[in-house]
């Protein structure tokens, strides 16, 4: 077994770990350690059952079913097939999830805590999973902005990234916005917090989910928009993480800002993703 951080402001990575491995409790209690203080960690290659991954996501809190029943693993409700792969003309999961920088289901008032990936039929030239860590893009915004933010909260919201459903048809465009304002009303957080784990103050908000700052003038909202973005996605801070088969993914939703780049056509990619809520 071999531990190492990934980069010196993200990730930990264990290489060489069976399932078995992790009966050890000191074994996992490291794991659980790493996630804490390294936001990430990455088990590469290790090969998991959906009832194994779903295992090991319950010691971690409980896994909780994905609110879309038909993208549900047909055995084990909690694990959602994220793939772009089509089976007898049916898709077997849901495409492009988290194809833009987003902290998990930041869009409601309790988002679950963790997020467990395995990497079931993963391609290793795209489709890449790239991480920041939202404590480093806090450290990094200017002293000016640090002030100007302090205690404000701001308003987050899915509708950027709401996709259009078939019970949509024949919707006017303002009857689908007061659709949306109704089912996924914006919530609020605060904009700065601090994580328990490390006491560290980290952002929470990235634009494709956030509506905007509270406080902040459309000026001012348009102009922190563009700044954390450019922080988020700044390329010496930004971790890659190159999928092979079998790897197990797991981060804070809360700390962790993620994005996964495109699949050429015809490139399968499933991933087997878990939400863990706290007990
Ligand atoms: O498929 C991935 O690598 C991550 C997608 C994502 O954002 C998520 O599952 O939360
Ligand atoms: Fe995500």
């Amino acid at each position: 077994m071999a531990l190492t951080q990934i980069t010196p402001f993200i990730g930990a990575e264990f290489t060489g770990v069976t399932y078995e491995d992790f009966q050890q409790p000191e074994l996992w209690n490291q794991f659980v350690e790493q996630l804490h203080q390294r936001e990430l960690v990455v088990v590469r290659s290790i090969a998991l059952t959906p009832q194994q991954q779903l295992e090991l996501a319950a010691r971690l809190g409980r896994p909780i079913p994905f609110v879309l029943d038909k993208y549900r693993h047909p055995e084990f409700e909690e694990i959602m097939i994220s793939s772009n792969e089509v089976r007898d003309n049916k898709p077997i999961g849901i495409a492009r999830v988290g194809n833009f920088w987003h902290q998990d289901s930041s869009f409601v008032a309790n988002p679950a805590p963790y997020t467990l990936l395995h990497g079931i039929k993963v391609p290793s030239d795209s489709g890449h999973t790239l991480f920041a860590n939202a404590a480093d893009v806090y450290d990094r915004l200017p002293e000016e902005w640090k002030k100007r933010i302090e205690g404000r909260k701001a308003l987050h919201t899915v509708s950027k990234r709401l996709r259009i459903q078939a019970e949509h048809v024949g919707l006017s465009v303002a009857e689908f916005k007061a659709w949306i304002e109704t089912k996924h009303p914006k919530v609020e957080h605060d904009l700065v917090k601090v994580d328990p784990d490390t006491g560290r103050k980290y952002l929470y908000g990235a634009p494709e989910y956030l509506d905007s700052v509270i406080g902040l003038d459309a000026n001012d909202n348009a102009a922190f928009f563009a700044l954390i973005d450019e922080l988020i996605q700044a390329p010496q801070r930004v971790y890659t993480h190159e999928w092979s088969n079998n790897d197990l993914v797991a981060w804070k939703t809360q700390t962790t800002l993620h994005a996964v780049t495109d699949v050429e056509p015809g490139v399968d990619r499933t991933v087997h993703r878990i939400s863990i809520e706290l007990h």
